[in-house]
């Protein structure tokens, strides 16, 4: 379902390795096509990592290749710009887009490796003119409790030090005051509270895109 002439929203869910980001997406995007809206959930990185983009990103994260920390960066954000296009096209047919980890997660990871030549300003700069998030909910959970959770401490991020200074970067982001449109979640509960928890704001911004006017980029 989607009203005459209205667009579809574009929702983020952000946060730490482990917070729930795509048990969160599936739940969500469950919901609304049981709703009868038309709804899309994508990934970065994209799920089965299978362009050739995605397949060196997939080897770079599981420690099989070696690349420049300003090349996977690259990477990762070309990953987003190969579907920019069809993102636009989906919410402008009325089909609202459930994007689990985007440009944020590409300035933090990068900018909390410690590189002195990849600053958080440096990280940002290839993902302006993306697609800008109508809605971007960031799930919010802390290291020592992601870390008691499923698969952690298999890719090449997932240690301690990195999940803390990515916290902390995810933190300085979110107090930006241009970063209106990010809506922060505990994600520390039983699954079906924190799907509740989206749920709610999600149907207000689908409820809302006219009055938010077109689509906007990433500044
Ligand atoms: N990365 C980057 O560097 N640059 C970029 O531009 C992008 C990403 C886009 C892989 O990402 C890495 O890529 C990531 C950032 C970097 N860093 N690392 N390492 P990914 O998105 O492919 O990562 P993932 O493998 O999907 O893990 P994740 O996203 O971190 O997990 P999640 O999606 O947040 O959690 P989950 O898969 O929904 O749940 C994890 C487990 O917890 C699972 O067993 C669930 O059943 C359980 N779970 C979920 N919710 C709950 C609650 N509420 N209670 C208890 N247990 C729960
Ligand atoms: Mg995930």
């Amino acid at each position: 379902m989607a009203e005459k002439g209205r667009r579809g929203a574009l929702v983020v869910v952000e946060g730490l390795d482990r917070a729930g980001k795509s048990s969160q997406c599936e739940l969500l995007y469950r919901s609304l096509l049981a709703l009868n809206y038309k709804t899309k959930y994508i990934r970065f990185p994209e799920k089965d990592r299978s362009t050739p983009i995605g397949k060196q990103i997939d080897s770079y994260l599981r420690g099989q290749s070696q690349l420049d920390d300003h090349s996977i960066h690259l990477l990762f954000s070309a990953n987003r710009w190969e579907v920019a296009q069809s993102i636009q096209d989906d919410i402008a047919d009325g089909v609202t887009v459930i994007v689990d980890r985007y440009s944020y997660s590409g300035a933090v990871y990068s900018a909390s490796k410690g590189n002195p030549n990849l600053s958080l300003h440096w990280a940002w700069q290839p993902e302006v003119g993306l697609p800008r998030p109508d809605l971007c909910l960031f799930l919010s959970i802390s290291p020592e409790d992601a870390a008691k959770r499923g698969g952690y401490g298999v890719e090449r991020y997932e240690t301690d030090c990195m999940q803390r200074r990515v916290r902390d970067l995810f933190l300085s982001l979110l107090d930006l005051p241009h970063n209106d449109e990010i809506c922060v979640i505990d994600a520390g509960r039983p699954v079906d509270e924190v799907a509740q928890d989206i749920l709610e704001p999600v149907l207000e911004c689908m409820k809302n895109v006219d009055s938010i006017g077109p689509l906007k980029k990433l500044g």
